[in-house]
């Protein structure tokens, strides 16, 4: 059996990485943390600018800083921050080897690269197009190229996490993959697929229309393709979290896990139900079929079957926990989890505004309360519940302790403590942020706005004490950022030496092996592109056949300025 027993998995989990191997691993984290200083600068002034009371200096635009916001947080600090996890998990769970550590340095290097030439692009005004970069948004082409290449830097990433589970298979002929190489290839194989879409809108539409080759462009076709993309985005961030809850956890807990095979099953289920969705976020788009929409809503909902396995398992591994630990009462086991422990606390008030998020999701995915809240501030009120909440607060529980693992250092008493600091005001910054927007676009008001009184208005005047409210609890955020930088640099600088666990949780010895065909990838890569197939085919025919003319680059008033 693949099972370590528990002297070999304790043995594994306080076995520090070579030094060569956390170098790689870590410069993620360095970019990681870079991104959020700088991104959740950009945050604090939108919400400033959007309360009425301030103006950007300098003659900065609004749209550049918010396309900032949108790239670094949204697309930049999780790529790298779930690429450089991913990769830790592989090197503990089946091992690097020199050779795939050096292809690991070369697509941190071209991620690193095109951010680079993303970024610049966008600082100085020449890509003021969100992180959405719709159609007819026109960019500068460095933009569009230096996305082109953090997609192939990300690809070259997944291909060298699916040689080491290979080269690892090779070795253990019969045993099954460790869960969590499992759950990275699954993630990895989500992500390969999906980003095929926004490739080709890439490398296909936006370069040669940005270049002056083609005159025009067709602007459904490029959206939809994003949305291919666009939603197995957010799981792509959303994996990571569930790997920590699902194998992680249990062990800082204290406890096993709670069934292998439920877990390898709902990421089989997420990875199937990730992609042939994307028409929800397009319901108020003319030019696809009312019908389509119907059934990519229905495969949508189909998440709810891996959410409630997850959110099961999650509880269940708490209880069994405490219960073995001996709290007899209905409810003991729950006020004995270790609360103090900011490696638990952060994920766990992730899992908690997860109840919300998904709540939000469901309307947002409604055809018909849809349209009441499209495009309305409540949509950002609710991405910043689930991603910049339940993904980012389980996120810095992870880095915790993956940090000081790398660093050779100790996540100190001290440090736990301002980790619950950090975690209790993101907390009250959230609450405050998230509610005012999700109250402010039921009442009309829009995202991706800069301030403005639309000329008077009864309707407008309703939502300035809700800006203002953003803005307040923007600052308590931007305050939380400023304590987690201070915390990371802390652990990968000047914490004392020592060893930190790298808490993988075990099996219980007497689990039931796990049916071979959750490891058959013929049969799951094959039932995702059919699914794919099935819910894209037709309508995209469609969307093709009926097109209206493209158009020609818009670089203003947004765009290029
Ligand atoms: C200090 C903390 C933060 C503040 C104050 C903040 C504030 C805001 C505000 C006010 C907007 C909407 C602006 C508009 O629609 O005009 C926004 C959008 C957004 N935020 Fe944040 N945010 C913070 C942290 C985060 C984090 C941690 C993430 C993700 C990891 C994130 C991801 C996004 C994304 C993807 C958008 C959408 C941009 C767009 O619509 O183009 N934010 N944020
Ligand atoms: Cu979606």
């Amino acid at each position: 059996m693949a099972v370590l027993n528990d002297l070999d998995a304790t043995k594994r989990n306080l076995q520090l990485f070579p030094k060569k191997d956390a170098r790689l691993y870590m410069s993620f984290m360095f970019v990681t943390f870079a991104s959020l200083l700088i991104g959740g600068l950009m945050g604090l002034l939108q919400t400033f600018v959007r309360s009425g009371r301030f103006t950007l200096p300098f003659n900065i635009n609004y749209y550049t800083i918010l396309t900032v916001h949108g790239v670094i947080l949204g697309l930049v600090l999780t790529t790298f921050f779930i690429i450089g996890f991913q990769f830790a998990l592989m090197g503990k769970t089946v091992g690097i080897s020199n050779k795939q550590r050096t292809v690991g340095w070369i697509s941190f290097w071209m991620m690193l690269t095109g951010t680079v030439m993303a970024a610049v692009t966008i600082l100085v005004g020449q890509a003021n197009v969100l992180y959405t970069f719709y159609a007819p948004l026109a960019a500068h082409p460095a933009f569009y190229i230096g996305l082109a290449l953090v997609i192939i830097g990300s690809w070259v990433a997944a291909f060298t996490n699916f040689r080491q589970l290979y080269v690892w298979k090779k070795a253990h002929k019969g045993e099954k993959s460790p869960l969590l190489a499992f759950m990275t290839v699954i993630n990895m194989l989500m992500w390969v697929i999906a980003s095929l879409g926004v490739a080709i809108a890439v490398v296909v539409q936006f370069i040669p229309w940005s270049l002056g080759m083609t005159d025009t462009i067709n602007v459904l076709v490029s959206r939809t393709l994003f949305w291919y993309f666009g939603h197995p985005l957010v799981y792509f961030w959303l994996l990571p979290a569930y790997m920590a809850w699902y194998a992680i956890i249990p062990k800082i807990i204290g406890g096993k896990l709670f069934s292998d095979s439920l877990a390898r099953m709902a990421f089989i289920l997420l990875l199937l139900f990730s992609i042939p969705v994307g028409f929800h976020h397009q319901l108020t788009e003319p030019g696809i079929d009312p019908t389509w929409k119907f059934i990519q809503v229905v495969l949508t909902f189909m998440v709810v079957i891996p959410s409630l396995m997850t959110a099961f398992s999650i509880f269940a591994t708490f209880e069994t926990t405490g219960r073995k630990k001996g709290y007899k009462s209905l409810f003991g086991w729950f006020k004995k989890l270790p609360w103090g422990d900011v490696r638990f606390f952060a994920p766990f008030v992730g899992m908690v505004a997860f109840i919300p998020g998904g709540i939000g999701g469901i309307i947002n995915a409604s055809h018909q309360m849809n349209a009441l809240v499209h495009n309305t501030i409540w949509v950002t009120g609710h991405f910043h519940l689930t991603i910049a909440t339940t993904v980012i607060l389980t996120y810095f529980g992870i880095a915790y302790w993956l940090v000081p693992h790398l660093t050779g250092r100790r996540l100190t008493k001290q440090l736990n403590k301002l980790g619950i600091i950090q975690t209790i005001i993101w907390t009250v910054g959230m609450s405050i942020m998230s509610t005012a927007m999700h109250i402010q676009g039921l009442l009309g008001g829009p995202r991706r706005s800069a301030f403005s009184n639309y000329a008077g208005g009864s309707q407008v005047d309703t939502w300035i004490g809700y800006q203002l409210a953003q803005a307040i609890g923007g600052t308590i955020l931007f305050v939380g950022i400023v304590l987690m930088v201070y915390i990371f640099i802390k652990l990968a600088f000047f914490a004392p030496k020592g060893v930190e666990e790298f808490p993988i949780a075990e099996e219980d010895e007497d689990a039931q092996a796990a049916p071979k065909i959750l490891e058959n990838w013929y049969v799951w890569i094959g039932i995702t592109i059919a699914l794919i197939a099935f819910a894209y085919t037709i309508p995209m025919i469609d969307i093709i056949k009926h097109s209206p003319p493209g158009s020609v680059p818009f670089k203003f008033p947004i765009g290029r300025s």
